[in-house]
C-alpha cells in the first residue's frame, strides 16, 4: 500500500490518521482529498512533509475528481463527512449529499479500479442503550454494548445518513465484491476537535469567560477515546481486516456528560456548578457503549491512551496554547447556538 487517497484529511480525525501514517509508515504517501467546509482547515496539516502528502481540495461527490484520483490510488480511507448532530438537526441536507452521495461516488470509483476502501464510521448508527442505572443488575449484564451484530436504528439525521452510508458499503461488499472494511467508532476527544463539540466547546467557552452549556440533565454518556487510539486502529484494519467485515472501535470510556464537564472545570480551576443547564437536544442518544473486543483479539489492537483525566488534561492544554487556530470562530459558533436556544 504506496499511495493512499484520505478524504476528509483536513478535518479533526482525519487529519490525526494523516500524522499518524506520515509518523509511523515512511512508505506510504498520502493525498488529501477535502472541501475544506467549515470544518476542515489546512493548519491540521501544517509542518507535514510535501513531497509525501498532497491536499486537494475538492469534493468527494464529484464523480469526475474522484474517478481521477482513485485511478491511481491503492486505497481510500474514507473520513469525509458532515459530522455534527446539531447542525444535522438544524439542515440535514448537506449531511444526505456528503454522507450519502458522497460514499457512493467514493465506492462507486473503488469498484471500477478494484481499489481497497476503509469506511470509517460511528457507533451512533446503532442508536442508542438505556443508562446503566436504568438496567435489571445495574447493567452489569450481556447485552450493554454496542457489538458488530447490533442492530441499525439510527436517530439522528447525521446517524442515519452515516447508518445509509454503512450499508450501501456492506452491499458494495456483497454485490460488486468491493475490497472494503468498515469501522464503527466511539467519541472521540483529542486536540484539533472543531469547538462546536461537546468537550472543546466548554474548554475554549471557559477560556472566553462564557459559562458551559450542558443539554438536558447531563445524564447522557459518551464512551470516549483519544483520536490517536482511533487513527492505530484504523490502519490496524485497514492493513489486517478481513474483507467485508465491520469492527468497532472503542477504549472502555463510558462518561456521562456532567462528569465530564465537571472534570473540565476541576482541570481549569473552576468550581464544580460553574455551568449552565440549556434545550436539550431533540432525539438525543441516551448512552452509547462499544464493546471492542473482535478488534482486540483478531487484530490485536489496544487502547494506549487508557487515562481520559490525563488525555483531557492534555487537550486543554492544547486549547489553551493554540488559541490562534479556534479564536476567531467562536463568537460565530456560540451565535449559532444561542440562536438555537443552546
Ligand atoms: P470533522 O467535521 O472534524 O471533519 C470532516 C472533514 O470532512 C472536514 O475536513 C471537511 O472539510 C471534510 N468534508 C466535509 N464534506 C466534504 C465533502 N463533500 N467532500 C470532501 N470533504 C468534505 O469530522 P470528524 O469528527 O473528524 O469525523 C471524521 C469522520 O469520523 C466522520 O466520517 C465521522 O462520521 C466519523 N466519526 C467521528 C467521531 C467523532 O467522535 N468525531 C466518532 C466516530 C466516527
Ligand atoms: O454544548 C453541548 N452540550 C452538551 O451537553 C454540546 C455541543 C453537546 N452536549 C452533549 C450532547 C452529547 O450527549 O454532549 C455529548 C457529546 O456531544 P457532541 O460532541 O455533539 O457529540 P455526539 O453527538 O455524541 O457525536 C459525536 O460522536 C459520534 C461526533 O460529533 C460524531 O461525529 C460521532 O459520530
Amino acid at each position: 500500500m504506496k499511495n493512499i487517497i484520505v478524504t476528509g484529511g483536513a478535518g479533526f480525525i482525519g487529519s490525526n490518521f494523516v500524522h499518524y501514517v506520515v509518523n509511523n509508515h515512511p512508505e506510504v504517501n498520502i493525498t488529501v482529498l477535502d472541501k475544506l467546509t467549515y470544518a476542515g482547515n489546512r493548519a491540521n496539516l501544517a509542518g507535514l512533509p510535501a513531497d509525501r502528502v498532497n491536499l486537494v481540495v475538492g469534493d468527494i461527490a464529484d464523480a469526475e475528481l474522484v474517478d481521477k484520483l482513485v485511478k491511481n490510488a491503492d486505497a481510500v480511507v474514507h473520513y469525509a463527512a458532515e459530522s455534527h448532530n446539531d447542525n444535522s438537526l438544524i439542515d440535514p441536507s448537506p449531511f444526505i449529499q456528503t454522507n450519502i452521495i458522497g460514499t457512493y461516488t467514493l465506492i462507486e470509483a473503488c469498484r471500477k479500479y478494484g481499489v481497497r476502501f476503509h469506511h470509517v464510521s460511528t457507533d451512533e448508527v446503532y442508536g442508542d442503550l438505556p443508562l446503566r442505572e436504568d438496567l435489571p443488575g445495574r447493567g452489569e449484564g450481556e447485552g450493554e454494548k454496542f457489538t458488530p451484530e447490533s442492530r441499525y436504528q439510527p436517530s439522528s439525521p447525521y446517524s442515519s445518513s452515516k447508518a445509509s452510508s454503512d450499508l450501501l458499503v456492506r452491499a458494495w461488499v456483497r454485490s460488486f465484491g468491493l475490497k472494503a472494511t468498515i469501522s464503527n467508532c466511539s467519541n472521540n476527544y483529542g486536540p484539533y476537535q472543531h469547538i462546536e463539540k461537546f468537550i472543546p466547546r466548554q474548554i475554549t467557552n471557559i477560556l472566553s469567560g462564557i459559562k458551559p452549556k450542558l443539554y438536558g440533565t447531563g445524564k447522557n454518556v459518551r464512551d470516549w477515546i483519544h483520536t490517536n487510539d482511533h487513527s492505530r486502529a484504523v490502519w490496524t484494519i485497514l492493513t489486517k481486516g478481513k474483507i467485508g467485515e465491520t469492527y468497532l472501535i472503542g477504549a472502555d470510556g463510558e462518561k456521562n456528560n456532567k462528569e465530564v464537564l465537571e472534570l473540565i472545570l476541576q482541570e481549569m480551576g473552576q468550581p464544580k456548578d460553574a455551568y449552565e443547564m440549556v434545550k436539550d437536544r431533540p432525539g438525543h442518544d441516551l448512552r452509547y457503549a462499544i464493546d471492542s473486543s473482535k478488534l482486540r483479539s483478531e487484530l490485536g489492537w489496544e487502547p494506549k491512551f487508557t487515562n481520559f483525566e490525563d488525555g483531557l488534561q492534555d487537550t486543554i492544554n492544547w486549547y489553551k496554547d493554540n488559541e490562534s487556530w479556534w479564536k476567531d470562530e467562536k463568537a460565530e459558533v456560540e451565535a449559532k447556538y444561542a440562536n438555537n436556544g443552546q
